[in-house]
């Protein structure tokens, strides 16, 4: 009975540790790619003696600043990582090394490393070293963490999220709820988690519908513009000093999207009829892991989109925010679907007066 309840005390400490894990590596939400979002901590004596969390590419990673931060405090105590230390020289050395160094008596990890280059080398690393190794705290946890991550090193291709927002009789709606754009508010949230948005040239007409993230210090991604409408004269709001360098549209042949239309400093492309795999294609040129694909503002550039979108199976999340209206809205995304998709582990949520649903492919 007395042993039962040690472990239990004991696993629910390893869960509190693993959460502070996820909660430190998403300080680097938005910034990490294409590298994984990764947070560690070091305990000894039932104390955080050091903690970290991988800020960007080519920066050391958590390990690597948690150690630091314990300094002598890190022999023979517990390193907890929310990803599996990784045991390759990449542009950074091998963590295995620094937590083998340090004398850490155990590691906890949350879930295996899907990098074919790391795949569970590095639990072995430690293991051969003498480290008691646990794998699998909070796992689901840490997965849906780095969802992007996983599927890029995997696949080699961008992360790809179908955004809308639908009204109660499921038709599409070129407006978000009020909240939505606010900081703290989910389409606010959402955008720093994206290397890159994909829009309509018509989402961009009003300076309050730009896709600008208001959190604090939030990752901007890059912006996509498709513009299938003659003549169309693309401006930006002066607001956001940043935008021109990081937004491109892309029209077709014929849409007459001429240089004189656009503002200086934003890059034009064209392709005979707007393609999601083309655009996908250069987004993954241009190093772009993650994004977001938002009907908002359509004007007819979505229709061969989704209809590629589904075809293709290039979309791995879908979500989608239901406002309390009903009618008025464009058509249904069914539409553009020859097939029933089924969508898995979906989820619920309240997001001020209207409500979040998300789910994947
Ligand atoms: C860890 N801790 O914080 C991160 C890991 O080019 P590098 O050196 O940054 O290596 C990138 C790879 O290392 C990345 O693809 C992933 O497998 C792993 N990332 N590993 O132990 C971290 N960011
Ligand atoms: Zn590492």
């Amino acid at each position: 009975q007395k042993k039962q309840e040690v472990e239990q005390v004991d696993k629910s400490d390893d869960v509190y540790y693993m959460r502070r894990c996820v909660e430190l590596a998403k300080k680097a939400i938005g910034c990490t790619n294409p590298n994984p979002m990764v947070g560690c901590v070091i305990v000894k004596d039932g104390k955080i003696v050091g903690q970290g969390f991988h800020p960007k590419a080519g920066q050391p990673h958590a390990e690597v600043f948690a150690l630091r931060d314990a300094g002598d405090s890190a022999e023979n105590g517990t390193a907890y990582v929310s990803l599996e230390p990784c045991n390759h020289y990449g542009r950074t050395p091998p963590c295995t090394e620094a937590l083998i160094k340090a004398k850490v008596k155990n590691v906890v990890v949350g879930m295996v490393d899907p990098n074919p280059i790391v795949a569970s080398t590095g639990v072995k690393k430690l293991q051969e070293a003498g480290i008691e190794v646990t794998v699998g705290v909070e796992e689901e946890m840490c997965k849906r963490l780095n969802e992007v991550f996983i599927h890029h090193i995997l696949t080699g291709k961008p992360y790809v999220t179908l955004r809308y927002s639908m009204s109660l009789d499921g038709h599409i709606l070129n407006q978000l709820g009020e909240e939505a754009m606010e900081c703290g508010g989910y389409y606010s949230k959402l955008l720093q988690e994206y290397d890159a948005v994909i829009l309509s040239s018509t989402a961009l007409a009003e300076k309050s519908s730009f896709p600008i993230s208001k959190e604090p210090g939030a990752n901007q991604p890059f912006k996509i513009v498709l513009s299938k409408s003659p003549n169309s004269q693309i401006q930006i709001p002066a607001f956001d000093n940043d935008a021109a360098s990081k937004l491109k549209i892309i029209s077709e042949k014929d849409a007459n999207v001429e240089p004189q239309n656009v503002q200086e400093g934003i890059q034009t492309l064209s392709f005979d009829r707007i393609s999601l795999l083309e655009t996908l294609e250069n987004c993954k040129q241009q190093g772009l892991c993650s994004v977001l694909l938002d009907l908002r503002g359509n004007n007819g550039e979505f229709e061969d989109v989704l209809k590629e979108g589904f075809e293709l199976n290039l979309f791995q999340k879908v979500v989608v925010e239901v406002l309390p209206l009903l009618g008025g809205g464009q058509e249904r995304v069914s539409k553009y679907l020859d097939f029933k998709a089924n969508v898995k582990r979906l989820t619920s949520c309240a997001s001020g007066k209207s409500i979040l649903l998300e789910g994947y492919f």
